[in-house]
């Protein structure tokens, strides 16, 4: 099962709808997720299919309820809103240390890039003691740089999400 997580507003439903392929234009509006949303991605070649459960920010605090069976994790931050880096970096500390979690694969998504300069990146990775994060961490965590506006970074996204050596586990589980 595959999991995506990540503070209020910072963009889940947005990006999950692009990696589902909606149709995305400036009309495009999403409403916050008070309970959970369900997307079917496709791979490449539309030959599977991974459903992803989005659970809404407001539902942080009993997020722990649904991380049992967790194969995959997309962490999605809002990198343009600085005041919520460090809340959003103290949220992903909490879900790394728990034990439902250990082997878990991380993606940690730095999303809404259009809104970016040159030093976002970095910035937030800074803000998030990324370094030491990696180092504690004992996950596999990927950084990907996105934006569910644009469709930056969805590919490379898909790609992870289906990479074979997860879907050769899964497919054995189901054996
Ligand atoms: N500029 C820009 N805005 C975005 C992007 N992704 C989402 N937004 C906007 O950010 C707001 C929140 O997006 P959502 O996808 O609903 O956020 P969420 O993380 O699902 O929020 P919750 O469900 O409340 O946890 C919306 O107004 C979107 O239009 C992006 O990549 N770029
Ligand atoms: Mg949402």
């Amino acid at each position: 099962m595959c999991l995506c997580l990540g503070p209020v507003k910072s963009g889940k439903t947005f990006l999950m709808k692009r990696l589902q392929g909606d149709e995305i234009d400036n009309a495009t509006h999403t409403v916050s997720t008070n309970g959970i949303n369900l997307f079917t991605i496709k791979n490449t070649t539309g030959e599977f299919d991974m459903i992803i459960k989005e659970i809404g920010g407001s539902m942080a605090p009993i997020w722990k309820h649904y991380f049992k069976k967790t194969r995959k994790l997309i962490y999605v931050i809002d990198t343009s809103n600085l005041c919520q880096i460090s809340a959003a970096g103290v949220l992903l500390y909490s879900l790394l240390v728990d034990p439902t979690l250990q082997n878990t694969k991380i993606a940690l998504i730095l999303n809404k890039m259009d809104l970016s300069y040159r030093q976002m990146r970095n910035e937030a990775l800074l803000m998030l003691h990324y370094s030491r994060m990696q180092k504690e961490a004992t996950q596999e965590l990927t950084i990907f740089e996105t934006s569910g506006m644009t469709g930056q970074g969805i590919e490379e996204l898909r790609n992870w999400l289906f990479d074979p050596i997860t879907l050769k586990a899964a497919i054995n589980a189901n054996k």
